[in-house]
């Protein structure tokens, strides 16, 4: 297949800058989530095993539940290498995906992009992009082994996290068999499963509760049931006194209501920006409601934000949600 051909060729091209460079710089996207943390954390360890001097550059705050994974590779210094040989980038499908770091990526001699979204964007010298994997996770334990580096316990719990962040624990559709071999793989290697699920999901602020009970009670429903949307203000946050990682998951939260197809939950980001994170469970392609507005991401997780006040982006988004269900409904 040509296709394969390419892929394992842009693997081994990735991996051959990543063995002949002795300084790596890592980068995350911004709001980090399970993935993209794991799978920086998986990597910088085993760089750092390498006898590489490697870091994870990031310009926002870990959220609380994913603090376990950091280990003091993350920093916000933006200097913590001078001129690194590699800056890459991971799980991130657009360089915008890191806007306050953006200067300091191209600094490097070379830069690399490893990602699976399906709207990846190729603004690296190269760019592993496979949106056949579940998580960038699963692309970071194929280039590990492609190197030879068996993943040690945390290196695999990092993995591990990012597998099962990205496959909403193994529920979503995206996940593979390819997903359930690398973890048996790493349950073989001793990782602490136990923990790590402790860590990402018995660990809930409650300030986490206060806000969703909040956002649940903004539930409007669409397209004759089968679409929902729930939104989410600075004020709500500040009655709540939650911070906007708090909402992490409400998405899937809404996306769970029996007979919807649909979820979108809004958040305002400023008084003239508004964030739509939308989710479908079988048929809707969210990202060709995402697009529209420069959005991206897969089809049953994507998002995008509308330069408008929060209610009046609301009305542009809702009018665009019956509008895709009336068109692809008749089909
Ligand atoms: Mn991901």
């Amino acid at each position: 297949m040509g296709v394969d051909m390419m892929k394992i060729s842009t693997m081994k091209e990735v991996c051959e800058q990543l063995v002949s460079a002795d300084s790596i710089l890592i980068f995350p996207h911004i709001l980090m989530d399970g993935d993209t943390l794991g799978s920086s954390v998986a990597l910088c360890l085993a760089m750092r095993a390498k006898g590489k001097v490697s870091h994870i550059l990031i310009e926002d705050a870990i959220p609380g539940n994913l603090k376990f994974l950091d280990g003091g590779l993350c920093t916000t210094n933006i200097d913590v290498i001078e001129q690194p040989d590699v800056c890459i980038a991971v799980d991130c499908a657009d360089i915008e995906r890191f806007v306050r770091r953006r200067k300091k990526f191209l600094e490097g001699k070379s830069t690399l992009s490893i990602d699976h979204h399906k709207t990846a964007k190729y603004f690296a010298d190269i760019n592993f992009i496979d949106s056949a994997a579940a998580a960038t996770g699963e692309i970071v334990y194929d280039m590990l082994a492609m190197l030879g580096i068996k993943p040690d316990k945390e290196q695999g719990e990092a993995i591990y996290a990012a597998i099962l962040t990205d496959t909403g624990n193994f529920q979503y559709t995206n996940t593979t068999t390819r997903s359930h071999l690398i973890t048996v793989d790493l349950f073989n290697l001793g990782i602490d499963h136990g923990y790590v699920n402790r860590m990402l999901y018995q660990n809930t602020r409650l300030q986490k509760l206060h806000i969703s009970g909040k956002i649940l009670n903004t539930i409007k429903m669409l397209a004759g049931g089968e679409a929902v949307m729930a939104y989410v203000t600075g004020d709500m946050l500040k009655e709540a006194g939650a911070l906007m990682e708090d909402t992490e998951g409400a998405s899937e939260m809404l996306r769970n209501i029996s007979g919807v197809e649909l979820s979108i939950f809004v958040k305002e980001a400023g008084k003239k920006d508004t964030k739509f994170s939308m989710r479908s469970k079988q048929w809707v392609d969210t990202t060709e409601l995402s697009l529209k507005y420069d959005g991206g991401g897969h089809t049953k997780a994507a998002g995008c934000t509308i330069p408008a006040p929060i209610f009046e982006a609301m009305k542009m988004m809702e009018a665009d949600v019956e509008e895709y269900f009336a068109k692809n409904k008749e089909k």
